[in-house]
């Protein structure tokens, strides 16, 4: 694997990775679309709304709480660990639609998570806005000005944070290679990233058991999982 491209990616810069679902699927959290997508009866795509969260907040925060119990008991996976080893050799920089922490748990220092981060929860009304790793008691959780909290993450229809996608959109334009991991590129604006990076002759690598919307994009795909690839990626660095 990878020996035809390994003088292409030993010569880069600077490597930015795009990751998605599927990186932490190893790690046991269900990917939003694949067949383990599903919790109860409702598709994540219905519940991370703020409509969803306007019409019933219980059920949204009995979702997020039982996701961020799974994701607290979780661990790193090959994959986050590789990348997070990567930076011993070059410059790398982590843009990640996972809310899920896995890549800073790891030990990769320039992360940006453009969907948000669900350890972190905010006010919907005031500027509280804290790190919490503990179970909620009441559902949904009130802040102490006595308005609902909610977690700090990017529902379908809101903006991602300004600063964050400013940031991803350079990062993206000034790298030599970009690895796109564990996503399948359904979700906007972030999979625009891959078009940036192509803008300005970046090489792009794509890992992935199953094909995606850009695959024919790529300059080369591995057809396989992220756990099992990222570390053989790693081990260009090392021969
Ligand atoms: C915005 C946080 C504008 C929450 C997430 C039509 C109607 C309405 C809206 C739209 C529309 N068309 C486009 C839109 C915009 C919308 C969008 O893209 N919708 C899509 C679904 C069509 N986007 C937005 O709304 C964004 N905001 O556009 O704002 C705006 C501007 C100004 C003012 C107001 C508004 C906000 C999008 C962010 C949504 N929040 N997450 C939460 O997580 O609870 S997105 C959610 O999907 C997750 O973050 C997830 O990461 C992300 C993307 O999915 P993937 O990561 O790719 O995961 P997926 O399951 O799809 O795929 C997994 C992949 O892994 C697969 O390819 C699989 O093969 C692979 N895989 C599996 N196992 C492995 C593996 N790969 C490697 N190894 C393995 N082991
Ligand atoms: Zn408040």
């Amino acid at each position: 694997m990878f020996e035809e491209i390994s003088e292409e990616i030993k010569n880069a810069n600077k490597i930015v990775f795009v990751t998605g679902a599927g990186i932490s699927q190893e790690s046991g959290i269900p990917t939003f679309r694949g067949k383990d997508g599903l919790w109860r009866k409702y598709d994540a795509m219905q519940l991370a709304t703020i409509d969803a969260f306007h019409a019933n907040p219980k059920l949204v925060w009995e979702w997020y709480n039982e996701r961020r119990m799974n994701i607290f008991a979780a661990k790193p996976n090959n994959g986050h660990e590789a990348i997070a080893e990567l930076e011993n050799y070059i410059d790398v920089v982590v843009l990640t639609q996972n809310i899920d922490g896995l890549h800073q748990r790891a030990g990769s220092s320039k992360v940006f998570e453009l969907h948000g981060s669900i350890v972190r929860i905010k006010c919907t009304v005031c500027d509280y806005q804290n790190d919490v790793i503990t179970n909620f008691e009441q559902i949904p959780p009130k802040c102490i000005c006595g308005n609902m909290l909610r977690p700090d993450v990017v529902w379908f229809g809101e903006p991602l944070p300004q600063n964050v996608w400013r940031q991803a959109m350079i990062h993206a334009s000034q790298c030599d290679v970009m690895v796109i991991a564990g996503t399948s590129l359904v979700v906007s604006p972030a999979n625009t990233l891959p078009i940036y990076a192509k803008q300005n002759n970046a090489f792009l690598v794509e890992i992935n058991p199953e094909r995606t919307i850009m695959t024919s994009d790529m300059d080369y795909s591995v057809r396989d999982s992220s756990a099992r690839v990222l570390p053989e990626f790693l081990s260009i660095f090392k021969s």
